[in-house]
């Protein structure tokens, strides 16, 4: 697979696929353009209604099949996959740092989780564990055990156009799912390549055709599958407001949807933190990936006594910052995804100063040279305050706030007053201050870390978070079990019939 093999399938095939097939659709074209020169990589055409249905179907006839492979057989499937990821990391990180924007380390970052999470799913394919109890009544036996749902609808974002697939679908996979995949029309060709590395080790094992199905379209293509009784999950990734339309269109029809949206994430600085390592976390967090991860550091709560010291060397290692081609790895920062999100940037700096924020370092588009796609914008910091309406919200741009506390309890309560509860960390190397940030009575989010920063986390965790976040888990720890139906089992083998709870029902 190299980048042209990848416009040209997209190109004479479309983004409709059941596997190792592409399948015909009229559906309109979307052109995918780099946010790194403006230039249009290349164009797919969406799946229409037909196609769609076609996909489904034939996903949920594989999954006929696919539920009676053993769960290590799909493991060992899932391992060919992560190694086929090893021979492509290149070039599939450049493909994703191209269309997405993100610097090539990022790329190739994010293409690395995929191959952990293969490697997890792998280990996880001979310990989909069920427990075992002891039932009230003599020669009874009772356990559960997990058997697979059918078809899994995954709705990406285009922030982690390949990782967040693989979280969902490695996973979906070994528990014996299948799986139809929604990218983000922002990023399609990297959904393609995706696509073609499955593929490749499918056609080898005979895998059916239908267990990798890919539904490249618009917001209509996601309602679709929202209101789709052959689907009975449907995992999404995104904004909060496509997570409040999807969860309301599964919930309308009893399906499960697994949600994980936006976060408003802070960093809690104390007067006990080891400076170097709050700095350097705050600022991986706040500008890495250029503000657009859900786990992008959004606050900064600063205890009074360093407000200061924490400000003059945060603006300090702003000015070394190198902005621009992210395919150039001397750079840190590289574009926004679209001129849209370059407005929505610029649209929250106003609002922002509207509402009376003081910026230490100054916001803007950069012009000339190097930044003729007009997304490349300056990671920026605001002083604010916690109450105010744009602090609150989840710009996803590379804006970092810095609010000031004096207690614990009051940054406690300011890192959880927003609506978002996704990733929060502190910076302390004080004990009872990281326990009771620890503790019920600290952080509401589904993510806190101590002494690291709120982005970057690890595949074997469960990832994913409270509130407007939308409570869903992906990745590590027990997440399979959302994609797996628990059965209790029950078993008499004694020679009468008693009834639980001691219940006589004699005639
Ligand atoms: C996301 O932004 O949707 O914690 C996922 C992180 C990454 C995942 C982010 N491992 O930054």
């Amino acid at each position: 697979m190299d980048f042209l093999h990848v416009l040209n399938i997209a190109e004479k095939n479309n983004g409709v696929s059941t596997g190792v097939k592409w399948i015909p659709t009229t559906g309109e074209t979307i052109t995918s353009y780099t946010p790194v020169d403006g230039s249009v990589i290349g164009t797919v055409n969406t799946a229409d209604r037909n196609a769609y249905d076609h996909v489904v179907q034939q996903a949920q006839d594989a999954f006929v099949e696919w539920r009676k492979w053993p769960a290590p057989k799909r493991g060992e499937i899932v391992r060919q996959i992560g190694e086929a990821l090893r021979t492509y990391k290149e070039p599939l990180g450049k493909l994703v740092s191209y269309e997405m924007g993100k610097s090539l380390q990022e790329g190739y970052g994010e293409v690395q989780e995929m191959i952990d999470i293969c490697d997890f799913a792998v280990g996880l394919s001979r310990q989909l564990h069920g427990l075992t109890m002891h039932s009230e009544r003599a020669s009874h036996r009772m356990y559960e055990q997990y058997h697979p749902l059918g078809v899994v609808g995954i709705i990406s974002a285009f922030n982690f156009p390949v990782a967040v697939w693989s979280w969902n679908t490695m996973l979906a996979w070994v528990c014996g799912n299948t799986c139809v995949w929604k990218p983000s029309e922002k990023t399609p060709l990297c959904a393609v390549a995706c696509q073609l590395i499955v593929s490749e080790v499918f056609a080898k094992n005979n895998v059916p055709e239908g267990v990798s199905g890919l539904i490249i379209g618009n917001r209509e293509v996601g309602e679709w599958l929202s209101t789709d009784t052959r689907v009975p999950l449907v995992s999404a990734t995104g904004s909060t407001r496509m997570g409040k339309a999807v969860a309301a269109a599964v919930a309308q029809r009893l399906g499960k949807s697994l949600l994980e949206l936006g976060g408003n994430n802070a960093i809690i600085i104390t007067k006990d933190a080891d400076m170097d390592i709050a700095i350097l976390g705050a600022l991986f967090g706040a500008v890495g990936t250029a503000g657009q991860r859900c786990t992008t550091t959004r606050r900064l709560i600063i205890q009074e006594d360093v407000y200061d010291t924490v400000k003059d060397k945060l603006v300090k290692a702003y000015g070394q910052l190198s902005i621009g081609d992210p395919l150039n790895e001397k750079n840190h920062v590289g574009p926004l995804i679209d001129t849209d999100a370059v407005k929505m940037y610029l649209d929250s700096i106003e609002k922002c100063k509207a509402e009376g924020g003081r910026f230490v370092v100054e916001g803007g588009v950069l012009e000339g040279k190097g930044y003729e796609s007009g997304c490349y914008v300056k990671p920026c910091i605001a002083e604010a305050q916690p109450e105010y309406k744009i602090v609150q919200h989840e710009t996803f741009a590379p804006i970092l706030y810095l609010l000031k506390y004096k207690t614990l309890d009051e940054a406690i309560a300011i890192q959880n007053n927003v609506p978002q509860g996704l990733s929060s960390a502190i910076m302390t190397l004080n004990l009872r201050e990281a326990e009771q940030f620890l503790s019920y009575a600290g952080s509401d989010c589904g993510i806190a870390n101590v002494n690291i920063g709120t982005s970057g986390a690890e595949i074997g965790g469960a990832f994913g978070g409270e509130k407007e976040t939308g409570g869903g888990r992906e990745s590590g720890s027990d997440a399979w079990k959302a994609y797996m139906r628990r059965q209790t089992n029950t078993i008499n083998y004694s020679t009468n019939l008693p009834l639980a709870q001691g219940i006589k029902f004699d005639i």
